[in-house]
């Protein structure tokens, strides 16, 4: 008797360990059709809803985004955003201290549904192998298998967005967070904190933990248009903070402005929006042109212009541009290195290089946020002033130090209509000599997005 008992026990459990042998088969050789072979770790992934056929027409709320990691597809982050049909961001939050004065969030026309302009955000590392049906979550309704491609190397990805009835599992991971009443962005790589009188341009930018390294975001111009000089600056400029939305992969956010020509004389209001995510900002200017320069090209001797960072707190840092492979030494002082550059045409990016590590900054004037081709006349020149002893007011702390940016040349063969041209900031990991080039591939080279 008890010879039989303890020999069904031995089968029984026997016959436990067979099935989950069998299930645990089910569940990984057998559904992992393909492995990842991307080996893209920086990049963020932007699909646009007219790509995610079976997902359209579904509530947002009711969509979730998997990749198969460890055995099985589990939640990662991402975060959906509406674009309504003028182009423009629906933005669904109201930053604390305008609560209360009539701002409200906005609304897509089909109100929460994915449609063809709506974007689907991700990171690439979260993507992982492709699997098969079975092993979807069991509750989706539908589902997009979304495959990224490295143009590249022709490497491969997946994530699959699923839709569901009633609760799913989600991931609680969030990449950056959006801080009030300061009015900054804060990730695991930066804080970007914006000044309340003037919060369409940052006031701080601290690199992994790092002091302040921003004096002051700098856009000088001078025009002269029929024989009267305007000269311009950000003092000029009269802007307002507005709304916002923070999901787990970035955070849009949207400031009203206005250009003050004279006491009397100022432009219309537009809005511009920055995007914010783990590792990179994106400040897209989208400038609409009522009038072509080219056409009145006689009339307007000259546009000068220049943008730069005026930054601080960088001795001891070292510096690199696309125009020349060597680095240059921030010390507060121009050496001749530094002053063959300056000036110099062709000017795309620069690197800084110190204690809490690398960053990147490039202007992008040949495209559109959304990366299609942009043609533009305007080229760029580099500034670069490393000295502590040269007074570029108005600024908080004296001397530029360095103050590194663009002269943008071009603004007088401008065609009618909108343009866009955007800074765009990268911090880099675990900086290697040429690491740059996987992060100008962000835009240069993106990763392809196709679903099935
Ligand atoms: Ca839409
Ligand atoms: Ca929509
Ligand atoms: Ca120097
Ligand atoms: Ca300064």
């Amino acid at each position: 008797m008890i010879l039989r008992k303890s020999l069904f026990l031995v089968l029984s459990a026997f016959a436990s360990l067979i099935m989950m042998g069998e299930a645990k088969a089910s569940n990984s050789p057998k559904t992992v059709l393909e492995k990842k072979t991307i080996t893209r770790t920086e990049d963020f992934v932007v699909a646009p809803g007219k790509v995610l056929r079976k997902s359209l027409g579904e509530d947002i709320n009711q969509l979730g985004l998997f990749a198969f990691h460890d055995g099985s597809l589990v939640p990662i982050p991402f975060q959906i955003d509406e674009i309504n049909k003028e182009g423009e961001w629906v933005l669904t939050q109201v930053p604390p201290a305008l609560a209360g004065t009539g701002l409200k969030p906005e609304r897509d026309e089909d109100d929460g549904n994915l449609d063809e302009n709506d974007e689907l955000a991700f990171m690439v590392k979260d993507s992982g192998d492709r699997v098969s049906p079975e092993g979807y979550p069991p509750e989706a309704l539908k589902v997009d298998e979304i495959m990224l491609k490295d143009p590249l190397d022709g490497g491969k990805a997946w994530v699959y967005l699923c839709s569901f009835k009633g609760s799913f599992a989600r991931s609680h991971r969030d990449y950056v967070d959006y801080i009030f009443p300061e009015d900054q962005i804060k990730t695991g790589n930066y804080v970007m904190g914006f000044p309340p009188e003037l919060p369409i341009v940052p006031g701080m930018i601290s690199i992994r933990g790092s002091s302040n390294i921003l004096d002051r975001m700098k856009i000088r111009l001078k025009v002269k248009i029929i024989g009267i000089e305007f000269p311009l600056e950000e003092s000029n400029f009269i802007s307002k903070l507005s709304l916002y939305k923070d999901g787990p992969i970035r955070v849009i956010r949207r400031t009203r402005s206005a250009i003050k020509f004279t006491r009397m004389f100022r432009s219309p209001a537009a809005a511009v929006e920055n995007i914010f995510y783990e590792n990179a900002v994106q400040i897209p200017i989208k400038a609409r042109l009522l009038i072509s320069t080219k056409s009145f090209k006689f009339l307007i001797p000259y546009i000068i212009v220049r943008g730069t960072a005026d930054l601080k707190n960088m001795h001891g840092w070292k510096l690199k541009t696309n125009l020349d492979p060597r680095w240059l030494k921030i010390d507060g002082k121009m050496d001749e290195d530094e002053n063959i550059l300056n000036g110099k045409e062709g000017f795309n990016w620069f690197l800084a290089s110190g204690p809490p590590g690398v960053f990147m900054i490039r202007l992008v004037l040949d495209r559109k946020p959304d990366g299609t081709f942009q043609k533009t006349p305007i080229t760029t020149r580099l500034y670069y002033q490393d000295d502590d002893a040269s007074i570029d007011p108005p600024e908080a702390t004296p001397g530029e130090s360095p103050d590194v940016g663009y002269w943008l040349d071009g603004l007088r063969d401008l065609e009618k209509g909108i343009f866009y041209i955007y800074p765009a900031l990268f911090m880099i990991k675990d900086y290697t000599e040429g690491k740059e080039k996987d992060y100008l591939n962000i835009f240069d080279q993106p990763l392809e997005v196709s679903a099935n």
